[in-house]
């Protein structure tokens, strides 16, 4: 089932303001009626029909992982057509719309940085490291919506420590795919791409932190980050870095996209936190796509259990 209810925020809620006045910028430079059609879509929700796209996917062997919820997976439908993915353009249809012929294959993905001997993963290379586990993990966005998504992957940790890294690895950082020329609605997005997102050395090798290839049973489909993403179901969707060309251990905090943008409403750590508020909206509630009752937010989306000792003794609405 699609939305029931209206999200409670629109792009133009919670786009950051440079990113708002870039576009708009953007927006006026192609001309008045291009850019007044343009705006007038960004007061318009879109609510994506399921069958706007047929997205081509393969199944894949796994057995089941550890860390499940027992609540309700979200439809297929809503966790495929309602996705942030600011490549193929800003509103939540757009990703299934433009996403389709992104090619996915070959793929390579670079380890590199601090370590003894860098090297490169093709796709295929990469779904051989560990055995394929399914995760059933809540997943929520910065902007209070919030999906519970059969993942399929395996714990990160299983490809970092095949590597040696030196004494200055401290963080890893994360970069996504980019391709103008297969991507040109993000030129209209007032983010810089490549998309980059980062973790520090021990949120990398928390067991919960997903190397993801898959969900409800196949590959990904290419809006929800094909062929290999990140999934860190305790912080805020955008840390859940998509298409990722690049992975880097190194020695400084790494710069990440929203926070570059907006630093003072993107932290670096970006854990679910119900009692810090985004400075223009409450963090306190969330819509699960599919349910017309709000939800209240858990700390740490509901995994404290397994992650809040990472953060013991650090004030979290200083690094949010
Ligand atoms: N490369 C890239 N990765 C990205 C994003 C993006 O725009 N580009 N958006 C992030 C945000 S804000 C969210 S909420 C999640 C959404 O994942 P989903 O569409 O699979 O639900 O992807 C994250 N990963
Ligand atoms: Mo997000």
């Amino acid at each position: 089932m699609l939305l029931q209810k209206k999200p409670d925020l629109t792009f133009a809620d919670v786009t950051p303001k440079a990113v708002y006045t870039n576009r708009r910028k953007f927006l006026r430079d192609i001309g008045i009626a291009g850019a007044a059609a343009a705006l007038a879509g960004e007061r318009i929700l879109s609510i994506a029909s399921p069958n706007l796209t047929a997205y081509a996917t393969s199944k894949l062997n796994f057995v089941k992982g550890p860390y499940n919820t027992d609540e309700k997976v979200s439809s297929i439908g809503d966790v495929t057509h309602y996705n942030n993915f600011y490549e193929f353009g800003t509103e939540k249809g757009d990703p299934a719309k433009n996403s389709q012929k992104f090619r996915t294959s070959p793929w390579t993905v670079s380890v590199e940085g601090e370590v003894k001997a860098p090297r490169k993963f093709s796709l295929d290379e990469l779904l051989k490291v560990a055995p394929l586990e399914e995760r059933i993990y809540r997943h929520r966005c910065v902007e209070r919506w919030s999906i519970v998504v059969p993942w399929i992957g395996y714990s990160l940790s299983a490809i970092l420590k095949q590597f040696e890294p030196t004494p200055k690895a401290k963080y890893i950082a994360f970069q996504s795919f980019y391709d103008r020329d297969q991507m040109p609605e993000s030129k209209y997005t007032g983010l810089e791409y490549p998309y980059v997102e980062g973790l520090r050395m021990d949120e990398a090798m928390h067991p919960l932190t997903l190397l993801c290839v898959g969900m409800y049973g196949e590959t990904l489909p290419n809006q929800d980050g094909a062929p290999v993403r990140i999934v860190v179901p305790w912080k805020y969707g955008y840390k859940s870095i998509k298409s990722i060309v690049k992975i880097k251990f190194q020695e400084h905090e790494p710069v990440t996209t929203w926070n570059q943008i907006a630093s003072n409403e993107y932290g670096f750590y970006s854990n679910v936190n119900p009692n810090v508020d985004h400075p223009r909206w409450s963090q306190a509630t969330e819509h699960r796509l599919g349910e017309f009752f709000t939800r209240k937010t858990l700390l740490f989306n509901g995994y404290g259990d397994l992650v809040s000792s990472m953060y013991n003794g650090m004030d979290l609405k200083k690094y949010h």
